[in-house]
């Protein structure tokens, strides 16, 4: 009889009467990393400590009814005080790296770099040295969400000054930690806060915002913020620092709902608005066609005179061209796909797709509502990238599986981590991706944004009742542990 975390991927299926699973024997190489992550709003507390000043994010939770449960990240997982049981956690799972975020607002207090918080630098300092001594590479992202928020009110994403803001944190991040940090992301998941939340972090909250234009004004501004710190890197620091940067871009696969050529088509679309929209410029140089003659053509008949898409001048083609050194994926859930490109709606980004997206009701769900388990899609997904995008080095930067809370035997999470695991086996192995790093979201339990505490997605159950937010071991920090130990998700493997 196998250890019980091997055959729970099997028994979770036919308990739904489905087939089971089969899960590769594969290994993974030996140079594969395997990293967990965090952000720094989601796990840091000490939201007005030592000379941090206030994000978006804090006056969010304190002045809005945005966050479902009434919950704060005032204290959060208190890892600004904790982070040595952090590092604990990392080694006890055997990780070759921690991604983590730096606050913007705990450096630069008001986000602009005439003042920098010394007791800031000080807690990144420890955190990096700290995992440095335990052999744990940090990754560090620049950007996860908090901004400053002096800066929100100056238009946030919104305002093309941003680039040269956000290009001043970065230059201090790589003078203070690039001695040691040599994986950067820029920015995380600009698709969320451009698109699919504006509300949060970009737009004015409760207020009415022109939609369909604030999401294409943002993502310009993000594409040039990424490749304005690239640039930055590659001139002043990468001879000596030796590093390398990506942006970390969220994308679900898109599977057509019928064989017609409309649905196909819309699928192919549904790649180029999310994963493209970001991507393209990054290797070719501008947005997909299909985006800019979609919304060229949707703004036209909504009576626009021009398209609401920014438009790149020649240098900044130029520059954003080749602003990567891997491709950074966060990668959580699939959907099925079909036209509504006849439809001429208001103007939205939702909308300029001309689809709709559902997810397929034989997937398991989780307690998130939009993440639904499907473990193919993660392999077609790395595959695409590879076919379409020059096959790029690729590291997932997130996976994970959302449960609910104090879910210490999180069998639905080992089943999730195993068989998507297993896709990229595949992968790796039969399709010759170069998946080269793979990230579990999130180390621990935290604050899920608008979801507060209500939705889990840790390794490490926290318990937020106790002061001090104690962190134990799920059943799914076994496995993933034996898997980094192993290289292998089954028993013996070939
Ligand atoms: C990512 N969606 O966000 C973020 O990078 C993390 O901070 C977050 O905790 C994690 O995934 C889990 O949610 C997403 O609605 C938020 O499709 C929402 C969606 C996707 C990703």
């Amino acid at each position: 009889m196998p250890p019980l975390w091997i055959v729970v991927g099997c028994l979770q299926v036919l308990l739904k009467w489905t087939t089971c699973q089969e899960i590769s024997t594969l290994t993974f190489p030996d140079s594969f990393l395997f990293g967990a992550a965090t952000s720094a709003y989601q796990i840091e507390g000490a939201w007005n400590e030592d000379g941090k000043g206030e994000s978006r994010w804090d006056y969010i939770v304190h002045n809005t009814n945005f966050i479902l449960d009434g919950s704060t990240g005032d204290v959060a997982c208190d890892s600004y005080h904790k982070y040595q049981d952090d590092i604990a956690a990392l080694k006890e799972l055997g990780v070759n790296y921690y991604r983590f975020s730096i606050s913007w607002p705990r450096l630069l207090p008001n986000g602009f770099a005439n003042e920098v918080n010394p007791a800031g630098i000080e807690y990144y300092n420890n955190l990096i040295d700290g995992l440095l001594a335990e052999g744990i590479e940090p990754w560090v992202t620049m950007y996860h969400w908090d901004i400053p928020n002096l800066i929100y009110y100056l238009g946030s994403w919104n305002n093309a000054e941003i680039v040269d803001y956000i290009t001043e944190l970065a230059d201090l991040a790589f003078q203070h930690f690039g001695d040691r940090v040599k994986t950067w992301i820029t920015i995380n998941e600009p698709l969320t806060f451009c698109a699919h939340f504006p509300n949060a972090t970009v737009t004015l909250y409760g207020q009415t915002v022109p939609v369909g234009i604030t999401e294409y004004l943002c993502g310009h501004n993000v594409l040039r913020a990424h490749t304005k710190i690239y640039r930055l890197y590659q001139l002043k620091y990468k001879n000596s620092q030796g590093g390398r940067i990506s942006l970390a871009l969220n994308a679900e696969y898109g599977i057509p709902e019928t064989d017609s050529e409309e649905d196909i088509a819309a699928a192919k679309r549904k790649m180029d608005f999310e994963l493209g929209w970001f991507l393209n410029p990054l290797v070719y140089g501008d947005y997909p066609r299909t985006m800019i003659d979609y919304i060229r053509n949707y703004s036209a008949l909504q009576g626009y005179p021009v398209t609401r898409l920014p438009i790149f001048t020649l240098t900044e083609r130029v520059q954003i061209k080749g602003a990567y050194d891997f491709i950074a994926i966060n990668h959580y859930t699939s959907a099925i796909i079909s036209d509504n490109s006849s439809l001429v709606l208001d103007a939205s980004y939702e909308n300029d797709d001309g689809l709709d997206a559902k997810k397929d009701p034989s997937w398991e769900g989780s307690a998130a509502s939009w993440l639904a388990v499907y473990p193919e899609g993660f392999r077609q997904l790395l595959v695409y990238i590879k076919e379409n995008y020059n096959d790029p080095e690729i590291a997932v930067t997130e996976q994970g599986y959302a449960d609910e809370p104090d879910t210490i035997n999180d069998t639905r999470r080992i089943n999730y981590y195993q068989t998507y695991l297993s896709e990229a086996l595949k992968a790796i192995h039969e399709d010759g991706v170069k998946l080269t790093a793979y990230t579990a979201w999130s180390l621990l339990d935290n604050f899920e944004w608008n979801s507060g505490y209500s939705v889990r997605f840790g390794l490490y159950h926290v318990d937020f009742e106790d002061d001090n937010r104690t962190r134990t071991p799920k059943e799914s920090a076994e496995f993933y542990k034996k898997v980094i130990a192993t290289r292998c998700l089954v028993d013996s493997c070939d």
